[in-house]
């Protein structure tokens, strides 16, 4: 069993990952600031004697660099980040010093200390506007964004620091990742997130547009089980994969699975699409199903009813 260093490991993704790896039986060392990460998401975590938790700034001078040397673990899931599209536009210093010169941290630790894997989370942001679909890893990156920018350039920092230092880099490209702990409180947040929010309140919930638009939602079930796999597996290459279900879903019938199951819920309010807003998303899943075997394996009907069930 090994030790892994989880960054970002309160927040939506990084408390599945924890949780997974505590139940795959590594030792976990989680770091987090709260920024945006919630210590709630570990209430699991924290009942187990082979979870270690870090109260620090991973964009910090050397937090990053301490927390390895002390650790020594074998692969670092990096998911510390400003996860805000609509934020890196604010604040795109913010942007650049949590989404790339904390990236480079990571890079640089992993080197000191001979860490063998860094996994890393970057997004479909990378594509940006690219409207060929499915979309594969060799399209053309167009960010639109300083967030889909930083998750590339951290994508060949990571590239080129593995290929120098001898340590695999893993870039995991997500796309609309959904579930429990999802934190629904901005507008921006992920719509599964909101629409779950809305619907047990017995609110309305808006769609801009006409609904017809669809995305390739991906259980944070599937994503933390990709996660744990490219950092425990040996003699994977260094790269990028998209993960992805490969299955598109409209708006409009994830509204329809949350109306079934709260009637009382008003009808949803349709308001003109947001501005920027792409109307299809779909990811090509084949490259992770040949390289590490892995499929996407939650329905978004079973995600959603694990929602619901939650009560
Ligand atoms: C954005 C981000 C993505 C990630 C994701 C959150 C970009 C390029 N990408 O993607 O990186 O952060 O959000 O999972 O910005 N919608 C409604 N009603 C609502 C909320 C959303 O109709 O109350 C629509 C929204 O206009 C869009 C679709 O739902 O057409 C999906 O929205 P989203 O914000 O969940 O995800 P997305 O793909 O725009």
């Amino acid at each position: 069993m090994a030790t892994i260093l989880v960054t970002g490991a309160a927040g939506f993704i990084g408390s599945h990952t924890t949780d997974q790896l505590l139940a795959a039986g590594h030792k976990v060392v989680g770091v987090d600031n709260f920024r945006t990460g919630k210590a709630a998401n570990l209430a699991e975590a924290l009942r187990s004697g082979a979870f270690q938790f870090v109260e620090a700034d991973v964009a910090a001078a050397g937090v990053l660099d301490a927390v390895v040397e002390e650790a020594r673990p074998e692969a670092i899931i990096h998911l510390a980040a400003l996860v805000s599209v609509q934020e890196s536009i604010a604040d795109p210093a913010l942007n650049f010093s949590l989404n790339v010169l904390a990236t480079q941290l990571v890079g640089e630790a992993a080197r000191r200390h001979g860490v063998k894997r860094v996994v890393f989370a970057s997004s479909a942001a990378v594509y940006g506007d690219a409207t060929t679909l499915p979309l594969r890893e060799d399209a053309e990156k167009r960010p639109i964004s300083p967030y889909g920018a930083a998750k590339l350039a951290s994508e060949a920092l990571l590239l080129g620091h593995a290929a120098s230092y001898g340590f695999t880099a893993r870039c995991h490209r997500y796309f609309n990742v959904f579930g429990p702990r999802q934190d629904p409180a901005s507008p921006y947040s992920g719509v599964i997130s909101i629409f779950d929010r809305r619907f047990r309140e017995g609110a309305a919930v808006t769609i801009f547009g006409d609904g017809q638009q669809t995305r390739d939602f991906i259980s944070v079930h599937d994503v933390a089980r990709a996660n744990v796999r490219a950092a425990t597996r040996a003699g994977l290459a260094s790269g990028v994969v998209n993960i992805c279900t490969g299955r598109a879903t409209s708006l409009l019938d994830v509204a329809r699975v949350f109306a079934a199951h709260y009637p009382q819920a008003g009808a949803p309010r349709h308001e003109p699409a947001r501005a920027g807003d792409i109307v299809h998303s779909l990811g090509e899943a084949t490259r992770a199903a040949a390289e590490m075997d892995f499929r996407a394996d939650v329905p978004v009907a079973d995600g959603l009813a694990e929602l619901i069930r939650r009560g």
